[in-house]
Protein backbone atom coordinates (compact mmCIF):
# COMPACT_ATOMS: atom_id res chain seq x y z
CA UNK A 1 0.00 0.00 0.00
CA UNK A 2 1.19 3.51 -0.88
CA UNK A 3 2.02 6.51 1.65
CA UNK A 4 -0.41 9.24 2.29
CA UNK A 5 -0.48 11.95 -0.47
CA UNK A 6 -1.56 15.10 -0.88
CA UNK A 7 -1.26 14.90 -4.57
CA UNK A 8 -2.20 11.60 -4.84
CA UNK A 9 -4.47 11.20 -8.07
CA UNK A 10 -6.20 7.65 -8.36
CA UNK A 11 -7.10 8.07 -12.10
CA UNK A 12 -3.11 7.62 -11.74
CA UNK A 13 -2.99 4.67 -8.91
CA UNK A 14 -3.27 1.48 -11.76
CA UNK A 15 -5.49 -0.73 -10.01
CA UNK A 16 -8.05 2.28 -9.36
CA UNK A 17 -8.40 2.97 -12.81
CA UNK A 18 -12.19 2.69 -13.63
CA UNK A 19 -11.56 0.62 -16.05
CA UNK A 20 -9.23 -1.62 -14.05
CA UNK A 21 -12.14 -1.94 -11.47
CA UNK A 22 -14.68 -2.72 -14.31
CA UNK A 23 -12.53 -5.50 -15.80
CA UNK A 24 -11.69 -6.93 -12.45
CA UNK A 25 -15.40 -6.90 -11.94
CA UNK A 26 -16.26 -8.41 -14.98
CA UNK A 27 -13.20 -11.12 -15.05
CA UNK A 28 -14.43 -11.79 -11.21
CA UNK A 29 -18.35 -12.32 -12.35
CA UNK A 30 -17.25 -14.38 -15.35
CA UNK A 31 -15.73 -16.87 -13.19
CA UNK A 32 -18.30 -17.07 -10.49
CA UNK A 33 -21.03 -17.90 -13.17
CA UNK A 34 -18.15 -20.57 -15.01
CA UNK A 35 -17.63 -22.32 -11.73
CA UNK A 36 -19.41 -25.46 -12.56
CA UNK A 37 -19.03 -27.09 -8.63
CA UNK A 38 -18.21 -25.72 -5.32
CA UNK A 39 -14.33 -26.71 -5.48
CA UNK A 40 -13.94 -24.35 -8.66
CA UNK A 41 -16.14 -22.08 -7.08
CA UNK A 42 -13.93 -22.57 -3.78
CA UNK A 43 -10.89 -21.80 -6.08
CA UNK A 44 -12.78 -18.53 -7.86
CA UNK A 45 -13.07 -16.81 -4.44
CA UNK A 46 -10.05 -17.42 -3.82
CA UNK A 47 -8.73 -15.70 -6.82
CA UNK A 48 -11.12 -13.05 -7.44
CA UNK A 49 -12.41 -12.02 -3.82
CA UNK A 50 -9.48 -13.33 -1.59
CA UNK A 51 -6.62 -10.83 -0.12
CA UNK A 52 -4.58 -11.20 -3.17
CA UNK A 53 -7.59 -10.59 -5.42
CA UNK A 54 -6.92 -7.46 -7.86
CA UNK A 55 -9.91 -6.22 -6.31
CA UNK A 56 -8.24 -6.38 -2.69
CA UNK A 57 -5.43 -5.03 -3.75
CA UNK A 58 -7.22 -1.92 -5.64
CA UNK A 59 -8.99 -1.66 -1.96
CA UNK A 60 -5.48 -1.78 0.13
CA UNK A 61 -4.44 1.36 -2.38
CA UNK A 62 -7.54 3.22 -1.16
CA UNK A 63 -6.23 4.16 1.98
CA UNK A 64 -3.31 6.30 0.39
CA UNK A 65 -5.54 8.28 -1.48
CA UNK A 66 -5.98 11.99 -0.65
CA UNK A 67 -9.29 12.26 1.33
CA UNK A 68 -11.32 13.93 -1.79
CA UNK A 69 -10.56 10.97 -3.57
CA UNK A 70 -11.02 8.63 -1.35
CA UNK A 71 -14.92 8.21 -1.44
CA UNK A 72 -15.21 7.79 -5.09
CA UNK A 73 -12.78 5.24 -5.46
CA UNK A 74 -13.85 3.33 -1.95
CA UNK A 75 -17.78 3.24 -3.93
CA UNK A 76 -16.38 2.10 -7.28
CA UNK A 77 -14.05 -0.55 -5.43
CA UNK A 78 -16.89 -1.31 -2.82
CA UNK A 79 -19.59 -1.54 -5.32
CA UNK A 80 -17.72 -4.26 -7.44
CA UNK A 81 -16.49 -6.26 -4.54
CA UNK A 82 -19.91 -5.79 -3.32
CA UNK A 83 -21.51 -7.39 -6.48
CA UNK A 84 -18.82 -10.16 -7.05
CA UNK A 85 -19.58 -10.68 -3.36
CA UNK A 86 -23.53 -11.58 -4.44
CA UNK A 87 -22.75 -13.31 -7.21
CA UNK A 88 -20.64 -15.81 -5.16
CA UNK A 89 -23.48 -15.95 -2.88
CA UNK A 90 -25.73 -16.72 -5.06
CA UNK A 91 -23.57 -19.04 -7.43
CA UNK A 92 -22.71 -21.23 -4.24
CA UNK A 93 -26.23 -21.63 -3.19
CA UNK A 94 -27.03 -22.68 -6.95
CA UNK A 95 -23.97 -25.18 -6.39
CA UNK A 96 -25.33 -26.70 -3.27
CA UNK A 97 -28.59 -27.06 -4.36
CA UNK A 98 -27.47 -28.82 -7.81
CA UNK A 99 -25.24 -30.60 -5.18
CA UNK A 100 -28.09 -32.29 -2.69
CA UNK A 101 -30.30 -32.57 -5.83
CA UNK A 102 -27.21 -34.89 -7.36
CA UNK A 103 -26.68 -36.86 -4.01
CA UNK A 104 -30.19 -37.28 -3.61
CA UNK A 105 -30.28 -39.60 -6.69
CA UNK A 106 -26.59 -40.81 -6.91
CA UNK A 107 -27.25 -41.90 -3.32
CA UNK A 108 -30.81 -43.33 -3.32
CA UNK A 109 -31.65 -46.28 -1.70
CA UNK A 110 -34.11 -48.97 -3.14
CA UNK A 111 -35.50 -50.84 -0.66
CA UNK A 112 -37.18 -53.17 -2.86
CA UNK A 113 -33.79 -54.17 -4.56
CA UNK A 114 -32.87 -57.95 -3.65
CA UNK A 115 -30.38 -58.29 -1.28
CA UNK A 116 -28.03 -60.74 -0.90
CA UNK A 117 -26.51 -60.56 2.14
CA UNK A 118 -27.93 -63.66 3.21
CA UNK A 119 -28.26 -66.44 0.73
CA UNK A 120 -31.63 -67.26 -0.56
CA UNK A 121 -32.01 -71.23 0.47
CA UNK A 122 -34.64 -73.34 -2.03
CA UNK A 123 -37.17 -75.60 -1.06
CA UNK A 124 -35.80 -79.10 -0.54
CA UNK A 125 -36.31 -81.63 -3.61
CA UNK A 126 -37.74 -84.02 -1.17
CA UNK A 127 -40.72 -81.61 -0.49
CA UNK A 128 -41.08 -80.34 -4.67
CA UNK A 129 -41.11 -84.42 -5.29
CA UNK A 130 -43.49 -85.09 -2.90
CA UNK A 131 -45.83 -82.50 -4.26
CA UNK A 132 -44.91 -83.43 -8.02
CA UNK A 133 -46.65 -86.76 -6.93
CA UNK A 134 -49.63 -85.71 -4.82
CA UNK A 135 -50.61 -83.48 -7.87
CA UNK A 136 -50.53 -86.45 -10.32
CA UNK A 137 -52.73 -88.20 -8.13
CA UNK A 138 -54.87 -84.99 -7.29
CA UNK A 139 -55.74 -84.65 -11.15
CA UNK A 140 -56.98 -88.44 -10.85
CA UNK A 141 -59.64 -87.41 -8.06
CA UNK A 142 -57.58 -88.41 -4.95
CA UNK A 143 -57.68 -86.75 -1.56
CA UNK A 144 -54.24 -85.65 -0.14
CA UNK A 145 -54.59 -87.54 3.88
CA UNK A 146 -52.06 -87.38 6.83
CA UNK A 147 -51.77 -89.44 9.99
CA UNK A 148 -49.60 -89.11 13.31
CA UNK A 149 -45.78 -89.85 12.96
CA UNK A 150 -46.00 -90.64 16.56
CA UNK A 151 -48.37 -94.32 15.95
CA UNK A 152 -50.08 -97.32 17.68
CA UNK A 153 -48.63 -100.48 17.01
CA UNK A 154 -52.02 -100.92 16.07
CA UNK A 155 -52.32 -99.09 13.10
CA UNK A 156 -48.73 -99.76 12.25
CA UNK A 157 -48.99 -103.08 12.34
CA UNK A 158 -51.84 -105.48 13.55
CA UNK A 159 -54.40 -103.75 11.32
CA UNK A 160 -51.92 -104.14 8.46
CA UNK A 161 -51.76 -107.76 8.97
CA UNK A 162 -48.25 -108.07 10.54
CA UNK A 163 -48.76 -110.44 12.73
CA UNK A 164 -47.04 -110.04 16.41
CA UNK A 165 -44.39 -112.61 15.17
CA UNK A 166 -43.38 -110.22 11.89
CA UNK A 167 -39.35 -109.69 11.74
CA UNK A 168 -40.73 -105.87 11.22
CA UNK A 169 -41.82 -105.77 14.59
CA UNK A 170 -38.61 -106.41 16.38
CA UNK A 171 -37.21 -103.26 17.77
CA UNK A 172 -34.68 -104.28 14.99
CA UNK A 173 -36.52 -102.36 12.92
CA UNK A 174 -38.48 -99.92 14.93
CA UNK A 175 -38.15 -97.46 17.06
CA UNK A 176 -40.43 -97.80 19.98
CA UNK A 177 -41.43 -94.72 22.10
CA UNK A 178 -44.08 -96.66 24.46
CA UNK A 179 -43.20 -100.58 24.31
CA UNK A 180 -46.03 -103.01 24.33
CA UNK A 181 -48.36 -104.08 27.79
CA UNK A 182 -46.70 -106.52 29.51
CA UNK A 183 -43.17 -105.08 29.09
CA UNK A 184 -41.69 -102.78 31.00
CA UNK A 185 -44.77 -101.23 31.99
CA UNK A 186 -47.02 -101.06 28.72
CA UNK A 187 -48.33 -98.21 27.19
CA UNK A 188 -52.07 -99.12 27.36
CA UNK A 189 -52.71 -102.23 28.73
CA UNK A 190 -56.39 -102.45 27.68
CA UNK A 191 -55.23 -103.18 23.92
CA UNK A 192 -51.74 -104.06 24.91
CA UNK A 193 -50.63 -101.75 21.74
CA UNK A 194 -47.30 -99.95 22.28
CA UNK A 195 -46.71 -96.90 20.35
CA UNK A 196 -43.77 -96.82 17.54
CA UNK A 197 -42.15 -94.09 15.42
CA UNK A 198 -44.55 -95.29 12.02
CA UNK A 199 -42.27 -97.70 10.12
CA UNK A 200 -44.20 -96.95 7.04
CA UNK A 201 -47.12 -94.63 5.52
CA UNK A 202 -49.15 -97.77 5.12
CA UNK A 203 -50.95 -96.87 8.82
CA UNK A 204 -52.67 -93.76 7.06
CA UNK A 205 -54.60 -96.66 4.86
CA UNK A 206 -55.96 -97.76 7.95
CA UNK A 207 -57.10 -94.28 9.15
CA UNK A 208 -58.48 -93.46 5.51
CA UNK A 209 -60.55 -96.75 6.06
CA UNK A 210 -61.76 -95.93 9.51
CA UNK A 211 -63.10 -91.93 9.07
CA UNK A 212 -63.72 -91.52 5.52
CA UNK A 213 -66.98 -92.84 3.54
CA UNK A 214 -66.29 -95.84 0.59
CA UNK A 215 -65.06 -95.23 -2.17
CA UNK A 216 -62.00 -93.92 -1.03
CA UNK A 217 -59.32 -92.92 -3.12
CA UNK A 218 -55.73 -91.26 -1.10
CA UNK A 219 -52.51 -90.44 -1.32
CA UNK A 220 -50.48 -90.39 1.61
CA UNK A 221 -47.11 -88.28 1.73
CA UNK A 222 -45.24 -87.95 5.01
CA UNK A 223 -41.99 -88.85 7.08
CA UNK A 224 -41.62 -92.19 8.41
CA UNK A 225 -38.36 -94.01 10.57
CA UNK A 226 -36.92 -96.81 10.76
CA UNK A 227 -33.87 -98.14 12.92
CA UNK A 228 -31.46 -97.81 9.62
CA UNK A 229 -27.82 -96.63 9.98
CA UNK A 230 -27.42 -93.61 7.62
CA UNK A 231 -25.56 -94.59 4.70
CA UNK A 232 -25.22 -93.67 1.31
CA UNK A 233 -28.35 -95.72 0.34
CA UNK A 234 -30.10 -95.65 3.74
CA UNK A 235 -31.01 -92.88 6.40
CA UNK A 236 -33.36 -93.49 9.46
CA UNK A 237 -35.90 -90.90 8.54
CA UNK A 238 -37.36 -90.93 5.52
CA UNK A 239 -40.23 -90.32 3.01
CA UNK A 240 -42.92 -92.24 1.66
CA UNK A 241 -45.60 -91.55 -0.12
CA UNK A 242 -48.47 -94.17 -0.24
CA UNK A 243 -51.44 -94.55 -2.31
CA UNK A 244 -54.83 -96.19 -1.26
CA UNK A 245 -58.15 -97.16 -3.34
CA UNK A 246 -61.22 -99.28 -2.34
CA UNK A 247 -64.17 -99.18 -4.11
CA UNK A 248 -66.37 -101.54 -5.87
CA UNK A 249 -64.84 -103.86 -8.34
CA UNK A 250 -61.18 -102.57 -8.55
CA UNK A 251 -58.96 -105.16 -9.88
CA UNK A 252 -55.05 -105.57 -10.47
CA UNK A 253 -55.76 -103.94 -13.78
CA UNK A 254 -56.90 -100.35 -12.30
CA UNK A 255 -53.61 -100.62 -10.24
CA UNK A 256 -51.42 -101.61 -13.16
CA UNK A 257 -53.28 -98.37 -15.18
CA UNK A 258 -52.71 -96.15 -12.35
CA UNK A 259 -48.95 -96.54 -12.35
CA UNK A 260 -48.72 -96.42 -15.57
CA UNK A 261 -50.32 -93.06 -15.57
CA UNK A 262 -47.95 -92.13 -12.72
CA UNK A 263 -44.93 -93.19 -14.31
CA UNK A 264 -45.91 -91.43 -17.97
CA UNK A 265 -46.63 -88.62 -15.87
CA UNK A 266 -43.03 -88.66 -13.91
CA UNK A 267 -40.63 -89.82 -16.39
CA UNK A 268 -42.33 -89.95 -19.82
CA UNK A 269 -43.98 -91.91 -22.58
CA UNK A 270 -42.91 -95.30 -23.23
CA UNK A 271 -41.34 -96.63 -20.57
CA UNK A 272 -42.71 -99.61 -20.42
CA UNK A 273 -43.31 -101.02 -16.20
CA UNK A 274 -43.26 -105.00 -14.85
CA UNK A 275 -44.89 -106.15 -12.07
CA UNK A 276 -42.34 -109.00 -9.70
CA UNK A 277 -44.49 -110.93 -7.73
CA UNK A 278 -43.53 -110.29 -4.03
CA UNK A 279 -45.22 -110.65 -0.64
CA UNK A 280 -46.22 -107.68 1.53
CA UNK A 281 -48.70 -108.64 4.83
CA UNK A 282 -51.11 -106.19 4.17
CA UNK A 283 -51.66 -106.78 0.16
CA UNK A 284 -52.48 -110.05 -1.51
CA UNK A 285 -51.19 -110.36 -4.64
CA UNK A 286 -48.09 -108.52 -3.72
CA UNK A 287 -46.28 -106.97 -6.24
CA UNK A 288 -42.87 -105.10 -6.79
CA UNK A 289 -43.22 -102.38 -9.45
CA UNK A 290 -40.52 -101.83 -11.77
CA UNK A 291 -40.45 -99.09 -14.97
CA UNK A 292 -37.66 -99.79 -17.89
CA UNK A 293 -34.71 -97.19 -17.11
CA UNK A 294 -35.53 -93.53 -18.18
CA UNK A 295 -32.23 -92.59 -18.85
CA UNK A 296 -30.48 -95.96 -21.38
CA UNK A 297 -34.14 -97.47 -22.18
CA UNK A 298 -32.57 -101.00 -21.49
CA UNK A 299 -29.80 -100.63 -23.52
CA UNK A 300 -27.22 -100.32 -21.25
CA UNK A 301 -27.40 -104.30 -21.01
CA UNK A 302 -26.67 -104.90 -23.89
CA UNK A 303 -23.99 -102.19 -24.53
CA UNK A 304 -21.63 -103.23 -21.67
CA UNK A 305 -18.99 -100.56 -23.06
CA UNK A 306 -22.08 -97.99 -22.33
CA UNK A 307 -22.61 -98.69 -18.55
CA UNK A 308 -25.72 -96.58 -17.35
CA UNK A 309 -25.19 -95.62 -14.15
CA UNK A 310 -28.96 -94.43 -13.09
CA UNK A 311 -30.07 -98.50 -13.05
CA UNK A 312 -26.44 -99.82 -13.20
CA UNK A 313 -26.43 -101.13 -16.32
CA UNK A 314 -29.63 -103.42 -15.12
CA UNK A 315 -31.97 -101.88 -17.28
CA UNK A 316 -35.28 -101.72 -14.48
CA UNK A 317 -35.23 -99.72 -12.07
CA UNK A 318 -37.33 -100.13 -8.56
CA UNK A 319 -40.34 -98.01 -7.74
CA UNK A 320 -41.89 -99.53 -4.75
CA UNK A 321 -44.02 -102.18 -3.14
CA UNK A 322 -47.80 -102.69 -4.28
CA UNK A 323 -50.87 -105.24 -4.20
CA UNK A 324 -54.61 -105.71 -3.84
CA UNK A 325 -55.42 -104.80 -0.25
CA UNK A 326 -55.44 -107.79 1.77
CA UNK A 327 -59.44 -108.41 2.60
CA UNK A 328 -57.96 -109.25 6.06
CA UNK A 329 -57.02 -105.18 5.99
CA UNK A 330 -60.22 -104.74 4.81
CA UNK A 331 -62.45 -106.59 7.48
CA UNK A 332 -60.17 -104.93 10.12
CA UNK A 333 -61.43 -101.43 8.93
CA UNK A 334 -64.83 -102.86 9.09
CA UNK A 335 -64.93 -103.03 5.10
CA UNK A 336 -66.71 -105.90 3.63
CA UNK A 337 -64.23 -107.23 1.22
CA UNK A 338 -67.28 -109.47 -0.66
CA UNK A 339 -68.14 -105.94 -2.00
CA UNK A 340 -65.35 -103.76 -1.81
CA UNK A 341 -61.69 -104.21 -3.26
CA UNK A 342 -58.47 -101.88 -3.09
CA UNK A 343 -55.58 -101.77 -4.25
CA UNK A 344 -52.17 -100.09 -2.43
CA UNK A 345 -49.03 -98.87 -3.63
CA UNK A 346 -46.06 -97.24 -1.39
CA UNK A 347 -42.45 -95.85 -2.49
CA UNK A 348 -39.60 -94.00 -0.77
CA UNK A 349 -39.23 -90.52 -2.03
CA UNK A 350 -35.53 -90.54 -1.34
CA UNK A 351 -34.68 -93.51 -3.36
CA UNK A 352 -37.12 -91.73 -6.29
CA UNK A 353 -35.51 -88.64 -5.93
CA UNK A 354 -31.58 -90.73 -6.67
CA UNK A 355 -32.62 -92.54 -9.84
CA UNK A 356 -34.65 -89.39 -10.79
CA UNK A 357 -31.79 -86.86 -10.04
CA UNK A 358 -28.66 -88.99 -10.06
CA UNK A 359 -28.19 -88.49 -6.34
CA UNK A 360 -25.29 -90.19 -5.47
CA UNK A 361 -25.49 -90.34 -1.80
CA UNK A 362 -28.61 -89.73 0.40
CA UNK A 363 -26.59 -87.98 2.85
CA UNK A 364 -26.57 -85.25 0.86
CA UNK A 365 -30.08 -84.60 1.25
CA UNK A 366 -30.23 -84.54 4.95
CA UNK A 367 -27.53 -82.62 5.86
CA UNK A 368 -29.24 -79.10 4.85
CA UNK A 369 -26.74 -77.25 3.23
CA UNK A 370 -28.01 -74.96 0.29
CA UNK A 371 -25.56 -76.16 -2.39
CA UNK A 372 -27.48 -79.21 -2.65
CA UNK A 373 -31.51 -77.89 -2.35
CA UNK A 374 -30.69 -74.86 -4.78
CA UNK A 375 -29.80 -76.58 -8.49
CA UNK A 376 -32.87 -78.41 -8.08
CA UNK A 377 -34.80 -74.71 -8.62
CA UNK A 378 -38.38 -74.49 -8.70
CA UNK A 379 -40.55 -77.21 -9.74
CA UNK A 380 -43.86 -75.80 -11.37
C1 LIG B 1 -43.18 -100.56 2.65
O1 LIG B 1 -42.82 -99.73 3.50
C2 LIG B 1 -44.61 -100.78 2.32
N1 LIG B 1 -45.43 -100.12 3.28
C3 LIG B 1 -44.90 -100.29 0.90
C4 LIG B 1 -46.19 -100.79 0.36
C5 LIG B 1 -47.32 -99.99 0.45
C6 LIG B 1 -46.30 -102.05 -0.23
C7 LIG B 1 -48.53 -100.41 -0.06
C8 LIG B 1 -47.52 -102.50 -0.74
C9 LIG B 1 -48.61 -101.66 -0.65
P1 LIG B 1 -40.72 -101.21 2.00
O2 LIG B 1 -40.31 -101.66 3.35
O3 LIG B 1 -40.19 -101.97 0.88
O4 LIG B 1 -42.31 -101.19 1.83
O5 LIG B 1 -40.31 -99.66 1.85
C10 LIG B 1 -40.77 -98.92 0.75
C11 LIG B 1 -39.65 -98.03 0.24
O6 LIG B 1 -39.11 -97.22 1.27
C12 LIG B 1 -38.47 -98.77 -0.32
O7 LIG B 1 -38.72 -99.18 -1.63
C13 LIG B 1 -37.41 -97.72 -0.27
O8 LIG B 1 -37.49 -96.87 -1.41
C14 LIG B 1 -37.79 -96.92 0.93
N2 LIG B 1 -36.90 -97.20 2.08
C15 LIG B 1 -36.93 -98.26 2.91
N3 LIG B 1 -35.99 -98.13 3.87
C16 LIG B 1 -35.36 -96.95 3.63
C17 LIG B 1 -34.30 -96.23 4.28
N4 LIG B 1 -33.71 -96.68 5.40
N5 LIG B 1 -33.90 -95.07 3.76
C18 LIG B 1 -34.50 -94.58 2.65
N6 LIG B 1 -35.50 -95.19 2.01
C19 LIG B 1 -35.94 -96.37 2.48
Amino acid sequence: MSAPNKSYDPVEVEALKPEEIDRAREQALAAVAAAGDLDELREVKSAHAGDRSPLALANREIGALPPHAKAEAGKRVGQARGAVGKALKIRQEELERERDERVLVEEAVDVTLPYDRTPAGARHPLTTLSERIEDVFTAMGYEVAEGPEVEAEWFNFDALNLGPDHPARTMQDTFFVESPAGEQGGADPESGSGVVLRTHTSPVQIRSLLERELPVYVICPGRVYRTDELDATHTPVFSQVELLAVDEGLTMADLRGTLDHMVRTLFGEGLATRLRPSYFPFTEPSAELDMVCFVCRGDSVHNPERPCRTCSSEGWIELGGCGMVNPRVLRACGVDPERYSGFAFGFGIERMLMFRHSVEDMRDMVEGDARFTRPFGMEI
